[in-house]
């Protein structure tokens, strides 16, 4: 099946008892043993089936199974966060003593997670460039037991090459564990380059709607085993309503992405020619550092920019305090165009100098292009430019 019927039917029937189309939301706690033996099979994993929801539940193991076979894997589990998910991917992967190499240029929580709290667990992280690939070869030891990499980049859309990734990581023995939020499986599918592992914050485009908080792990069954494994004891588990919501988000991935990457595409257009914009930033421009890369691993761009400006950080914030129908707000991946201030908001974790290695300049202006009319979004941030 093509990808946009996959992601309308792939792994979806009508329900046993009543047909209905939509799956049933199982939203409960606890499931009901047959009798004392039965139950005491199921914990011994001698039978299959559903005990407890923080174990496994049927709404949140359709999700997964679904994700997993729109990014070519052959399992899934769903976590309460993005952040989580990554959080469980690191704890079942690498242990005290050993270490995790990641490109320096991710989301400031993550950034902040492997910076701050995994060194707490005797666990060694080295932020490099993993563009620079020759180095990257040098940088993974004996140690390193995790290649974690985020493309296309938050927040400056960096594109890195996930079959060179994947390279050296198979020579080093490691897994490559690349967070797929930005492309979505629909505009890239890691695995087929080369990757173990891949990670969503399912809050963004899977979801799409902005209205709840998810994460997903993708990759080999006997992987996504030892993850729930662990994954069950720390208690990472996500809701049955929200799985569902990201199940009927899912039914329309396709549709939203061309429109949020057609939109973006004009969007950057729009502000390259823009007398007040010193630079913009998106991997669909010809002038863009990993454009041919992009072209290669994606089948679109995405709907994710940035731009600085000439006027820097006083005129970013004057754009951001004047846009009207753009709303000022963190997140991304919804069907509302949101705005927001890497260095002060969803980047503050990095200090200085690591927004200067990484490039994200003082007065850089995120942008997550949503599904309105392209025409309105640009008359909103011409009026919005020409207030500086
Ligand atoms: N990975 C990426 C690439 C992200 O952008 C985010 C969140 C996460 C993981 C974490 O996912 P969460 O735990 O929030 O589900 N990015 C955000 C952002 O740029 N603004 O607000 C959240």
């Amino acid at each position: 099946m093509h990808f946009d019927t996959e992601v309308v039917h792939g792994g979806q029937h009508p329900d046993k008892l009543h047909r209905a189309i939509s799956p049933p939301i199982y939203q409960t706690s606890t499931f009901a043993f047959e009798d004392a033996d039965q139950g005491a099979r199921l914990f011994k994993r001698e039978e299959k089936g559903h005990i407890y929801t923080r174990l496994s539940n049927p709404t949140i193991d359709l999700l997964a199974r679904k994700v997993a076979r729109l990014e070519s894997a052959e399992a899934g589990l769903l976590f309460s966060s993005g952040l989580s998910a990554i959080f469980n991917t690191i704890v079942t992967l690498v242990k005290s003593g050993e270490e995790i190499v990641s490109d320096d240029t991710i989301y400031g929580g993550t950034f902040a997670l492997l910076k701050n709290i995994i060194p707490r667990l005797g666990i060694g992280v080295k932020f490099i460039d993993a563009t620079d690939y020759d180095r990257l070869k040098n940088e993974i030891t004996e140690k390193t037991k995790l290649l974690f990499i985020e493309t296309p980049a938050n927040p400056t859309l960096k594109i890195i090459d996930i079959s060179a990734c994947a390279e050296i990581a198979k020579q080093k023995k490691i897994p490559l564990c690349v967070d797929n939020t930005f492309a979505t499986p629909y505009l890239q599918r890691p695995i087929e380059h080369g990757a173990n592992i891949v990670v969503h914050s399912a809050t963004k485009y899977l979801g799409g709607h902005g209205d709840i908080i998810g994460g997903v792990v993708v990759g080999a069954k006997e992987f996504i085993e030892r993850l729930w494994d662990d994954a069950k004891e720390i208690g990472a588990c996500n809701s049955p309503f929200n799985a569902w919501l990201i199940l009927r988000g899912l039914k329309t991935l396709t549709v939203r992405m061309d429109k949020h990457c057609s939109n973006a595409m004009k969007i950057a257009e729009f502000l390259t020619g823009h007398p007040q914009v010193e630079r913009v930033y998106y991997p669909g421009l010809k002038d863009h550092p990993g454009f041919d890369i992009a072209r290669r691993q994606m089948s679109q761009f995405g709907g994710m920019l940035g731009f600085d400006l000439k006027g820097g950080k006083e005129a970013g914030k004057r754009v951001m305090n004047s846009v009207k129908l753009c709303t000022i707000a963190v997140s991304l991946g919804d069907v509302d165009t949101l705005i927001e201030h890497p260095a002060s908001m969803t980047h503050s974790t990095y200090s200085d100098e690591e927004l200067k290695k990484c490039g994200i300049n003082p007065g850089y202006v995120r942008v997550s292009v949503g599904i309105e009319n392209p025409d309105d979004l640009i008359d909103d941030l011409k009026q919005a430019l020409a207030k500086i």
